[in-house]
């Protein structure tokens, strides 16, 4: 080394030592302005934190960190169980596995409603309210339906402004695309990672439309349907079967000239549900008008939900209705499972082009066809050797 590169404070070079010696007497003399104290065993940091803090995280980082409710692990979390990578889906897997112990003590609303009813701006209001109260709460987004959609969820965390500069609030865009099992597995765990981070309200906004509202009512406690004041149901594009999933109905937009009609609107909701039977046992659903907007009329509805909650504790719909989730679940990640084994099976794949082709041809019944490619599955039973 060049003789100016040395610094006053070391020691003169010896014969052999010339690089231990400079840097102990280096780091002893002085601290490297980055951290307060300085240990001999450990590198010295690198000038750009980055670096340090995108180093690879082990199992017990992971758990520890999120059971810790640091915010950066907890993003990192949930990218290792949105990867594909079958090293962090099995990381993943153990990571939740430790936490599962400290899931499942917070309240699940999910929040649905054509895309422009305002669920996002309902979220943020709603979100506000709730960190007002001392709550700590997770804002998910759930968009199964396609990968078209996906910077939707970009847009949504724009007029989540607020809700997104406070401490006690975190906003999770949804996974990328995938299917839709996939995304339904990855926002059912990303949840209960949330919860074993202290979170004790999730908020889940359906991004799609379509499937994401089954979706989201399957991983929820609570379900919330957004409306609006003079569209029919059909220009809603809201089908009967999705207000009967609801829990609660309420018009948004009750503000300014449109107050009056969302008042009649609810009235006309209040009339119809009477006909409908509540999805929830023992839980009267209601009609309801807000506007998030204005936050008027959000407390109150945050209050029904308190309720819900109360009331469904009580009668133990509540748990039973999360036991039959988890189930459910279950056995939507077998099918799901059975389904990726099937079309990935090497013997499948080989003869199926042509057993389709013969489908399309005429010249084989769909059934026949299912039961071939089903017995090349389950081990080429007596088929291996038939022509192919
Ligand atoms: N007047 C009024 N406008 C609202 C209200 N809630 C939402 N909006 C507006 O409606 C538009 C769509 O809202 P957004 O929350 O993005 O709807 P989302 O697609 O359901 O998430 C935005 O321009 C909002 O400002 C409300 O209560 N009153
Ligand atoms: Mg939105």
């Amino acid at each position: 080394m060049p003789e100016e590169s040395q610094k006053p404070e070391c020691a003169p070079p010896q014969a052999g030592q010339e690089f231990a010696s400079r840097v102990i007497k280096g780091v002893e003399g002085r601290h490297d302005g980055l951290r307060s104290e300085t240990r001999l065993d450990e590198p010295a940091p690198q000038p750009d934190q980055l670096v340090i803090r995108r180093r690879q995280l082990s199992l017990d980082d992971y758990v520890q960190g999120v059971l810790a409710g640091d915010r950066t692990i907890l993003g990192r979390a949930i990218t290792l169980i949105e990867s594909n990578a079958p090293a962090h889906m099995e990381l993943a897997q153990e990571v939740l596995k430790q936490l599962l112990p400290h899931t499942g003590r917070s309240i699940r609303v999910g929040i649905t409603g054509v895309p422009g009813v305002g669920k996002s701006t309902f979220i943020e209001a709603l979100g506000m309210h709730l960190c007002e109260q001392g709550h700590r709460l997770a804002v998910l987004a759930v968009d199964p339906s396609s990968s078209v959609s996906r910077g939707s969820i970009l847009g949504d965390k724009t007029r989540m402004e607020r809700l997104s500069r406070e401490p006690k609030a975190f906003i999770r865009p949804s996974p990328s695309s995938g299917t839709l099992g996939g995304v339904t597995r990855k926002s059912r765990e990303t949840m209960l990672v949330c919860e074993a981070a202290g979170f004790d309200v999730i908020l889940v906004e359906t991004v799609g439309v379509g499937q994401s509202e089954t979706t989201v009512r399957s991983m929820v406690d609570f379900f919330l349907l957004l409306m609006l004041a003079g569209a029919g149901d059909e220009l809603q594009g809201i089908k009967r079967g999705i207000i009967e999933l609801a829990d609660a109905l309420i018009v948004n937009k009750a503000d300014g000239e449109n107050k009056v009609r969302a008042q009649a609107a609810r009235a006309e909701y209040a009339r119809a549900l009477r006909f409908l039977s509540s999805t929830t046992e023992g839980w009267h659903v209601q009609a309801f008008t807000c506007s998030a907007l204005t936050g008027e009329g959000i407390a109150e509805i945050w209050a029904v939900i308190e309720a819900f909650r109360e009331t469904t504790t009580a009668s133990g719909v509540f748990a039973a209705r999360r036991q039959a989730q988890i189930l459910d679940w279950m056995q939507a990640m077998i099918e799901e499972h059975l389904k990726t084994l099937f079309f990935n099976h090497t013997g499948v794949k080989r003869i199926r082009p042509q057993i389709e082709q013969s489908v399309l041809a005429g010249t084989l019944p769909a059934t026949v066809a299912v039961k071939m490619l089903l017995e090349k599955f389950e081990g080429d039973k007596g088929s291996e050797n038939s022509n192919q």
